[in-house]
């Protein structure tokens, strides 16, 4: 899918996320914009990206550097001069839009569902950046396990965890690393902080790298000592519910919603029925959560070139938590599981 179908609906398509900008032109930077109307597209930017656009921006753009104010002038004649104007109501401000088009109605098409469509399907080019990604993931986990000690914090682990991503090539983080021991693994975003380790804990780590502007996303969950035979039943519980969903979809099945279906059944049918609270998976591209998404309320069709999580968990306040996640992706048809790190109960 192309830029042009972003002017399927309208004139002019002013583009504003981050996301979205990276994904057409090959940069983002704060402020910029990106306009595209049938003859002509720009990328207006301010003189402290004059030479960083002017080389990575794609041939296609005319680039022009403006001022702040005169970027909203540039805008405001276009607005004018176009017929029908689009714009992403998700990354858009409402001061913003009141500079572009006044205080009347709002009359600018939202373009933020269309522009996410545009990103779902990944190009050869994108799956490989995030194949590349999710290595990194996979061996920054089996170094990490080595510093699984009595008495380590959570922090160092994450810091560990970090540090060996950069060092395996990663950009930066796709997002916050979360390390979490014992009872803090009950909750799903937990933040990782002075907590030790103890003999008995689990510990849950979710974490992604960044490369060359696309992210990857892994959860492992590992014992720290002999885990107690409830860890074990819900461990079980988990992995099959996993299992299950990869299952699904490997074998043909394209309904996002079905898949979700299919794992929260499975731990709804265990003794830790309601325990696992957040969504199957999501898709993971340019941004760490985009589409599809892998929930009871997904329309989502899973095709070919998506590239999305499937990570069910189970969360028990004041005892543990459990996540699985794994990184999949739709080739020519086949489902390729893109992690390699093992699945089966760990103990460290
Ligand atoms: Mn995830």
């Amino acid at each position: 899918m192309n830029a042009n179908v972003l002017l399927r609906g309208c004139d002019c398509a002013i583009i504003t996320s981050p996301a979205a900008l990276f994904y057409l032109s090959g940069f983002d930077q704060t402020d910029a914009v990106i306009v595209l109307t049938n003859s002509a597209s720009y990328y207006l930017t301010n003189p402290l990206y004059e030479i960083a656009a002017k080389a990575a921006v794609g041939k296609e753009f005319v680039v022009k550097i403006l001022s702040r104010k005169e970027i909203v002038d540039f805008l405001r004649t276009v607005i004018a001069r176009e017929g029908s104007v689009g714009v992403e109501y998700e990354d858009m401000t409402l001061s913003r839009y009141k500079a572009l088009f006044g205080e009347g109605e709002l009359d600018a098409k939202d373009l933020s569902p269309l522009v996410a469509k545009m990103r779902e399907k990944k190009s050869d080019n994108e799956l490989s950046r995030i194949k590349t990604a999710e290595g990194i993931v996979d061996k920054a986990f089996e170094s990490v396990l080595g510093l699984l000690k009595e008495g380590v914090t959570e922090r160092q682990v994450k810091d560990a965890l970090e540090r060996k991503m950069l060092s395996l090539g990663a950009d930066g983080m796709a997002f916050d690393t979360i390390v979490a021991f014992g009872e803090n693994a009950a909750m799903p975003h937990a933040v990782s902080g002075a907590r030790t380790l103890k003999k008995g804990d689990c510990v849950l780590m979710d974490f992604g790298a960044k490369y060359k502007g696309y992210c990857s996303d892994f959860t492992r969950t590992v014992c720290f000592g002999e885990p107690t035979a409830k860890f074990r039943a819900a461990y079980d519980v988990v992995l099959k519910a996993q299992r299950a969903a990869i299952d699904y979809v490997s074998s043909g099945g394209r309904n996002a919603k079905e898949a979700d279906r299919i794992a929260r059944k499975i731990v709804d049918d265990s003794p830790f029925k309601g325990k696992f609270n957040h969504t199957l998976g999501h898709g993971v591209g340019i941004m760490i959560h985009e589409s599809p998404a892998l929930s009871t309320l997904s329309t989502d069709t899973l095709a070919d070139g998506m590239v999305f999580t499937i990570e069910p968990g189970v969360y028990l306040e004041g005892e543990f938590g459990i996540r699985i996640e794994s990184l999949l992706a739709i080739e020519n048809g086949k489902l390729t599981v893109i992690d390699r790190s093992d699945k089966e109960i760990y103990i460290v």
